[in-house]
C-alpha cells in the first residue's frame, strides 16, 4: 500500500466541503489511516511549503494556509499519491477538469481546496512533518 499527505485547505473547511471531499477519497476506495484537524503554526507551514520560499506568492499561499483550521489526513491506498494527484485536478481550479475537486469546488487559485503530496518523497516527508512517521 502506498501512503500520501492529504490537507483540506482553510477554504475547504470554512466552506463545509469537508464531507463532500472526503466522501470522494472514501468511494474512490482510498482508506483514511490519520486526520488530525487544527490551525497550522506559520513556522510549521512555512517548512510545509519551503520549495516554494522564493516564489512571488508564497507570503499569500502561508497567509491563506494559516488563516484557518486545516484538515490533514494520511491516505492510503494503491497508487495513492497518483491516485490523489487525479482526483484533485490540476493546480488552478478555473482550468481543472470537470469532475475532479478542484475542477468542481474552487474557482481561484489560492483557494484551491486541497493538498496532496505530488511524489513518494514529498509524501514521505509531509507525513514525517506532520504526523512523524513515514
Ligand atoms: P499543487 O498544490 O497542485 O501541488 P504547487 O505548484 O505545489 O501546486 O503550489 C502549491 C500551492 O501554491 C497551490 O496549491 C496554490 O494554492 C498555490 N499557488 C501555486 N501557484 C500559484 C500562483 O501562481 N499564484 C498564487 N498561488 C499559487
Ligand atoms: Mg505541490
Amino acid at each position: 500500500m502506498d501512503k500520501t499527505f492529504i490537507m483540506l485547505k482553510p477554504d475547504a473547511v470554512r466552506r463545509k466541503l469537508a464531507g463532500e471531499i472526503i466522501g470522494r477519497i472514501e468511494a474512490k476506495n482510498l482508506s483514511i489511516t490519520n486526520m488530525e484537524m487544527g490551525v497550522l503554526p506559520r513556522p510549521r507551514a512555512e517548512e510545509h511549503y519551503g520549495e516554494h520560499s522564493d516564489k512571488p506568492f508564497f507570503g499569500e499561499l502561508v497567509d491563506f494556509i494559516t488563516s484557518g483550521p486545516v484538515l490533514r489526513m494520511q491516505v492510503e491506498g494503491p497508487k495513492a499519491v497518483e491516485v490523489m494527484r487525479t482526483l484533485m485536478g490540476a493546480t488552478d481550479p478555473a482550468a481543472s477538469a470537470p469532475g475532479t475537486i478542484r475542477g468542481d469546488l474552487g474557482i481561484e487559485i489560492t483557494e484551491n481546496l486541497i493538498h496532496g503530496s505530488d511524489s513518494s518523497l514529498s509524501a514521505e516527508r509531509e507525513l514525517s512533518l506532520f504526523f512523524g512517521n513515514d
